[in-house]
């Protein structure tokens, strides 16, 4: 049976406040079927696909955020992208905000097989920014106030021929992420992001964003035997640049594809999971070298301290 997975990896352009779910979800499903045309299996959108960035404002009305996030999914506006994905035989994921029935908030991923069923769901675990109302910033970062931290952990799942996990965004600068699922032997690891340029508390890593994105990537990939497909939202939404550059990262580390715009983009690669084989089985046989009791502070303690005496 055939290892290999064509993978094609949906960027988007900017979604503006004023653009429907309608009308995303009719670009998404263009691109759909041009991942489709290209053989694709699977198709991987970025982190909360359906909306603007709405993390970039402060909101107290609860109506008014809660227009963000979905209730069900699919759901009617959704439906298309499901329907579709079931007619071309072609898995996907996706990012959304999810407002569960016991109203709770996430920032959440979904995988959907070539049937069109949900088989994975994983939410955010590491949310960036902060929960407070910071006006001075030229673009808030409000996921710590929008959203719960995700109580899945990091799943890996037997789906559309390999070990498929995934995560969203500020988790991939994070390498207990991948660990966590290079532990459960996961060959391909599916990634959304909405990276802002600007970092207003550190406006000096701005020019630094591409290289920051590509090298956390690499590194996961590398370090864990496995492919990594990082997908954004990208360009000037509402007046604030998020970075493109996504990317097809391989076992070995090298990224064999990356967008060039900031805009909608496709790019397809064919992923042989089997190239995820010898990096497990040598420098990264986990069983073999890791040595996990030395690790306990990992675990056992969250912020930094300085060394003793
Ligand atoms: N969406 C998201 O997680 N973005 C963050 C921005 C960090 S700056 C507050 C990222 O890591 O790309």
């Amino acid at each position: 049976m055939s290892r290999i997975v064509t993978v094609g990896a949906a960027q988007m352009g900017p979604i503006q406040r004023a653009h429907s779910r309608r009308e995303v979800v009719a670009r998404m499903v263009e691109m759909m079927r041009e991942a489709a045309s290209h053989r694709c299996d699977l198709v991987v959108f970025p982190e909360l696909t359906l909306t603007t960035f709405f993390p970039r404002w402060w909101m107290e009305d609860r109506n008014e955020i809660d227009a963000f996030f979905e209730r069900e999914m699919p759901s009617n506006e959704t439906a298309p992208l499901f329907n579709e994905a079931a007619r071309l035989g072609i898995g996907f994921s996706l990012g959304y905000a999810e407002l569960t029935p016991e109203g709770r908030h996430f920032n959440t991923a979904v995988l959907v097989d070539k049937s069109a069923r949900i088989v994975g769901k994983y939410r955010k675990i590491h949310l960036p920014g902060h929960a407070g109302h910071e006006p001075w910033r030229a673009f808030q970062h409000l996921e710590k106030h929008y959203f719960e931290v995700g109580d899945l952990s990091w799943g890996v799942w037997n789906a559309l021929g390999g070990h498929m996990g995934m995560m969203i965004c500020n988790d991939r600068r994070w390498p207990e992420s991948y660990r966590v699922m290079g532990l459960q032997s996961v060959e391909m690891i599916l990634l959304g992001y909405n990276t802002p340029r600007h970092n207003p508390p550190a406006p000096d890593h701005d020019r630094l964003s591409e290289f920051h994105n590509q090298l956390v990537m690499q590194a996961g990939a590398y370090q864990n035997g496995t492919w990594v497909v990082g997908v954004a939202k990208c360009g000037v939404e509402e007046g604030c640049e998020m970075i493109g550059g996504s990317s097809i990262v391989a076992p070995t580390g090298e990224v064999i594809g990356q967008a060039l715009t900031q805009d909608d983009e496709l790019i397809v690669a064919r992923c042989d999971l089997d190239l995820t084989k010898s990096y497990k089985a040598s420098t990264f046989n986990f069983d073999m070298h890791r040595q996990p009791d030395q690790y306990r502070r990992i675990v056992e303690q969250r912020g930094a301290v300085g060394p003793e005496g």
